[in-house]
């Protein structure tokens, strides 16, 4: 193997990479109707697993009409938010597990007085946890985990806190996918061609 074919497999690599970890994703819960009540809504389960994410808890996307005593400004985006009341039988810990590895993950909240932890696993084992003590009750704090480590789940769960609060703006950003993605295959083709292409050139 030529040297200019590692160099340009490495450039290939590099810009995959490149391309994916830039991209942020967001999970505002926005994106469909949503009752006011906990009484009118089941679980958050399956509706974004065309992100490529799951959520196994009790939270339930509510809209804000129903009063959690939160601010309504930014960082909050409109109408909806995923809440957690435990006089509504939905309390954390709330499991968000993905297709793909990712390295970065954050979340807004408001509404609660505790520790809250959000804590970060790869395929089923411990990587790592981050704590934040929330004094008040009615601004919304971030809570994030960035690791050099990349991991495919992450557990939000609160410590000492049994009154309602909100999550809203889940952002994270994917490390590693799939191979068979379409668009690494295809960068993955097209460099192959590119090399046969300077082959042909070098052998004339
Ligand atoms: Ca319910
Ligand atoms: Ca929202």
């Amino acid at each position: 193997m030529s040297k200019s074919f590692f160099t340009k497999l490495a450039a290939g690599s590099f810009l995959l990479s490149m391309s994916i970890t830039s991209n942020a994703t967001v999970i505002n819960f926005d994106d469909f109707t949503a009752p006011g009540l906990f009484a009118d809504q089941t679980p958050l389960a399956e509706e974004y697993a065309g992100l490529g994410v799951h959520f196994s808890g009790s939270g339930e996307v509510l809209n804000s009409s129903s009063s959690f005593g939160v601010g309504l400004s930014l960082p909050f985006s409109s109408p909806n938010f995923l809440a957690f009341n435990s006089s509504a039988n939905a309390s954390p810990p709330e499991t968000i597990s993905f297709d793909y590895e990712i390295n970065s993950f954050s979340l807004d909240f408001a509404g609660s007085i505790g520790l809250i932890a959000l804590s970060a696993f790869s395929g089923g084992n411990f990587v790592d946890n981050v704590f934040l003590y929330s004094s008040t009750a009615t601004d919304w704090s971030n809570i994030s985990l960035t690791l050099a480590e990349t991991f495919d789940s992450v557990v939000f769960d609160v410590i000492d806190v049994d009154n309602t609060f909100v999550v809203d703006n889940l952002t994270f950003t994917g490390a590693i996918r799939s191979v068979s993605e379409p668009s690494s295959v295809l960068l993955f083709g097209m460099g192959l061609i590119g090399l046969a292409g300077s082959r042909r050139l070098k052998k004339r």
